[in-house]
């Protein structure tokens, strides 16, 4: 068959489908209509934004409500940044999304996934049940979604932060955490706002999570953040990297399986109805640290997981 014919062939074919396409819908009562609101798959609403201090904190860009609202419906419709240690967001569906076999959700984030430029920014996940069904994340336990980093030595349970709001716009930002350490948020040239969270009230705020351990290095003068193997949002892992290679856009999975308790012991969930993501590791990206007077002491900013959207995986 040549092409021309083939192709004739194909349009006459396509024509006739489409009548029959249409001539079937019509006879079709609406309420048996499929779901094809592929908007549904993404978040429906965030319940709130908390994020710690960081360089794109009360940025228009990255760092606002207003920011974290257009997430809504889709991804990559804009990206937000968690800031420093404990900084988070809760979202959830329009529906609960199921336990199913293998992972459930996925999570936009923007790992620099370049081999020796590496910039991760881990994150971990937490999910809870609406039990009282109410629609708000306000009495089931938050699960920990335990990644890679679970069990390993260096991770630090209970870990607790406050930060501390600066007299002044230019001041990097005081944090004393509950091992007994001081420590800054170091402002850099790039960003010169307030890093403190212009909406919330009083001068301090407490974040409380697991602390994962640091993941930064320097090699020829480029600074990395390795990634971990799995779990945890805004890392280029090599699942990541897969995803990213055979779809064109990269996301971290997670398997509601991986939920742990506030003991580190399993827990069987069939479902959850809301999900937080915060920043897991306390870094200022700094490779000499402590030295903050270092040229590139300040170069690449706090350590602060980015989140650009998220998707039910069994949703169709
Ligand atoms: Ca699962
Ligand atoms: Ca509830
Ligand atoms: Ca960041
Ligand atoms: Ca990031």
């Amino acid at each position: 068959m040549n092409i021309r014919y083939s192709n004739r062939a194909i349009h006459i074919l396509l024509f006739i489908l489409s009548i029959l396409f249409v001539s079937c819908k019509k006879d079709k009562p609406i309420d048996e209509e499929p779901l094809v609101d592929k908007k549904r798959a993404y978040i429906s609403k965030i319940y709130e934004y908390k994020p710690a201090p960081g360089q794109f904190i009360n940025d228009n860009s990255y760092g606002t409500l207003s920011k974290a609202a257009e997430l809504v419906g889709g991804v990559d419709r804009g990206l937000i940044s968690l800031g420093g240690f404990g900084g988070y967001v809760i979202f959830g569906f329009d529906h609960a999304i199921e336990n199913k076999a293998g992972y459930d959700l996925g999570i936009y984030g923007n790992p620099l996934i370049g081999v020796g430029m590496e910039w991760s920014e881990p994150g971990i996940v937490c999910v809870m049940q609406d039990l009282n069904k109410n629609g708000l994340p306000d009495d089931g336990e938050w699960y920990e979604l335990a990644g890679s980093e679970h069990e390993a030595s260096q991770t630090i349970k209970n870990y607790v932060i406050t930060y501390f709001k600066p007299a002044t716009a230019t001041e990097d930002i005081r944090w004393t955490d509950n091992l007994g350490n001081v420590g800054y948020v170091l402002k850099n040239q790039y960003h010169n706002q307030n890093y403190y969270p212009s909406w919330f009230a009083g001068d301090q705020v407490q974040f409380k999570g697991t602390l994962l351990k640091n993941t930064l290095g320097i090699n020829g003068g480029l600074v990395f953040n390795q990634p971990f193997s799995f779990g945890y949002a805004d890392n280029g892992s090599a699942n990541y990297l897969k995803i990213q290679s055979e779809l064109g856009r990269g996301y971290n999975v997670f398997d509601i399986d991986w939920a742990i308790n506030s003991s580190g012991n399993k827990v069987v969930l069939t479902h959850i109805d809301f999900i937080k993501v915060y920043t897991a590791q306390n870094s200022n990206g700094n490779p000499y640290h402590p030295d903050y007077t270092h040229s590139q002491a300040r170069s690449m900013g706090e350590v602060s997981t980015e989140m650009g959207g998220a998707i039910d995986l069994h949703f169709k």
